[in-house]
């Protein structure tokens, strides 16, 4: 059950260019599981929306199947978008960048919802997020640094951790967040790379 209009299927990614913002009004979307993927645990699904460089996307949900979700290549900005049931993940950072998350939220999280495959910066703020397994990974085994930053947030039933990274380098805040059955909330950082209040 959704309480939402059927969604627009997407049968191929969409494309928001560099500094271009994707304004979904409220419209709730899918993956073609045909073309992108069924939202399934297996890799090498594609996304729903590709943002090149400082593009923004906003005002979407996004249902099942949501595939590989979102790719962002470089700074992106993602504001009220709800993933209703995460796909292979929610969204991941391709290229060297920023990532300022605002509003809504993620569910059903087999694994990941953020996933960090290049060096950069992820700050999620106002989020929602349950039944999930981790909220940001980066790249197993990489070094590359990571900042990861978790504001005002409430978040739920997690199975491994909220943060994670093996990164020497990598740090994770969170702060005036609100937690229901998460049984770590960092894991895999150095001492001292840390902090939550
Ligand atoms: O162990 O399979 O990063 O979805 C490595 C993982 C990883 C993938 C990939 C992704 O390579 O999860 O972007
Ligand atoms: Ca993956
Ligand atoms: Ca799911
Ligand atoms: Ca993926």
């Amino acid at each position: 059950y959704s309480a939402h209009a059927a969604p627009e299927v997407v049968s191929k990614t969409i494309l928001v260019k560099a500094g271009e913002v994707y304004d979904g009004k409220g419209k709730t979307v899918a993956a073609d599981p045909k073309t992108l993927g069924d939202g399934s645990q297996a890799e090498a699904q594609k996304p729903i929306f590709k943002l090149e460089n400082g593009a923004t996307l906003k005002n979407v949900i996004i249902a099942a199947p949501a595939a590989d979700g979102v790719h962002v290549y470089g700074n992106g900005t993602i504001s009220n978008v709800t993933w209703e049931d995460v796909g292979e993940d929610a969204l991941t950072l391709k290229e060297k960048g920023t990532v300022n998350i605002t509003g809504g939220g993620a569910f059903h999280a087999y694994d990941k919802v953020f996933q960090i495959n290049a060096e950069g910066t992820i700050n999620i703020k106002n989020f929602r997020a349950d039944d999930i397994g981790k909220l940001v990974r980066q790249l197993g085994g990489s070094t590359f640094r990571v900042n990861m930053t978790l504001d005002n947030s409430d978040i739920s039933n997690v199975k491994d951790s909220i943060l994670r990274s093996d990164g020497p380098n990598s740090t994770a805040k969170i702060t005036n967040t609100r937690y229901h059955n998460v049984p770590q909330l960092f894991k895999g950082f150095k001492s001292g790379n840390t902090s939550e209040s």
